[in-house]
């Protein structure tokens, strides 16, 4: 017979939209870079999510494995170090939500906040407790190639050549740094603000070869102020992404339309889903 009904334990349920709050709040920093936390997060999300292979079914933002070494080492992910170290005192906050959930929400709240579309989040992400879920190194592009090893690195995520140029003007935001990367500089004059801005600056400036000592990259030749990698300026070489570059840089809507549900996809690719999932849509800072 059945004894005293038992009562299930109540599972923790995490206000998700406080959390967004609260990486809001840690992202403005005189003292970094632009003074924003906001890309350094965004590209974080990207590469624990990128690492995705759509054969093998491993990789993508499920289990934050590059807490882990060897993907913590990986030469792509040089510098993603500040954006882990400084989303530490979120976790501390929130003990009970996920690494990879909490990342993946940092690259929506750093998006949502610098003016970007709203991207539609769904939580649930576990973390992996071991390095062996580490990807092998190569999985994110390589800046200094062209079209086709594009193409090889996202199509194996799933992704079409729309979605591939909508997704790389998230290089909107930040810049480049020497000691991370080798390159150097912002693609835009606004790095802290997410516009169509490195689809018109692309068409719109002149680009010439940097003259340094460091890797091939491009500079506009008004002020060499501003930078191309050989990555981005295949994406109006190539006569099947040119066209999405040149429709980005005249309709900014299609552009945020067609960034929030393409990173939305990145931000799922690994992550096992019913289809009953609540989607979160988080309320920017400063709006009722
Ligand atoms: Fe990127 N990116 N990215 N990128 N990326 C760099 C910086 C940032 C490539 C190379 C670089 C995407 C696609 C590509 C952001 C977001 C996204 C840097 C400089 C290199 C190099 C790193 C450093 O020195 O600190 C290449 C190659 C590609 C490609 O071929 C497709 C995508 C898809 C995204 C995205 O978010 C969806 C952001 C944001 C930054 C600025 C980081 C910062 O600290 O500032």
């Amino acid at each position: 017979t059945l004894g005293k009904t038992q009562v299930p334990e109540k599972p923790k349920t995490i206000d998700y939209q406080k959390v967004y709050n609260q990486i809001a709040d840690i992202l403005e920093d005189n003292d970094w870079d632009d003074g924003s936390h906001g890309p350094v997060f965004v590209r974080l999300a990207w590469h624990a999510a990128g690492t995705y292979d759509k054969e093998s079914k491993t990789g993508g933002s499920n289990g934050a494995t590059m807490r882990f070494s060897p993907e913590s080492d990986h030469g792509a992910n040089a510098g993603l170090n500040y954006a882990r170290d400084k989303l530490e005192s979120i976790k501390q906050q929130n003990p009970e939500i996920t690494y990879s959930d909490l990342w993946s929400l940092a690259g929506v709240a750093a998006i949502q906040e610098m003016g970007g579309p709203t991207i539609p989040w769904i939580p649930g992400r576990k973390d992996a407790d071991a390095a062996t879920a580490c990807t092998p190194d190569g999985r994110l592009p390589d800046a200094s190639k062209g079209p086709a090893h594009i193409r090889d690195i996202f199509y194996r995520m799933g992704f079409d050549d729309r979605e591939i140029v909508a997704l790389v003007g998230a290089h909107a935001l930040g810049r480049c740094h020497p000691d991370r990367s080798g390159f150097q500089g912002p693609w835009t004059t606004s790095p802290t603000m997410f516009t169509n801005g490195f689809f018109t600056e692309l068409l719109g400036k002149k680009w010439v070869d940097k003259k340094w000592k460091g890797p091939k990259q491009y500079v506009d030749k008004e002020t060499g102020e501003l930078m191309m990698l050989p990555a981005d300026m295949a994406l109006i070489q190539d006569k099947n992404f040119r066209p999405w570059v040149e429709k980005y840089a005249k309709d900014e809507e299609l552009f945020f339309n067609d960034f929030a549900a393409a990173f939305h996809k990145l931000l799922e690719l690994g992550v096992p889903r019913t289809g009953e999932e609540k989607v979160y849509r988080f309320k920017r800072t400063g709006e009722a």
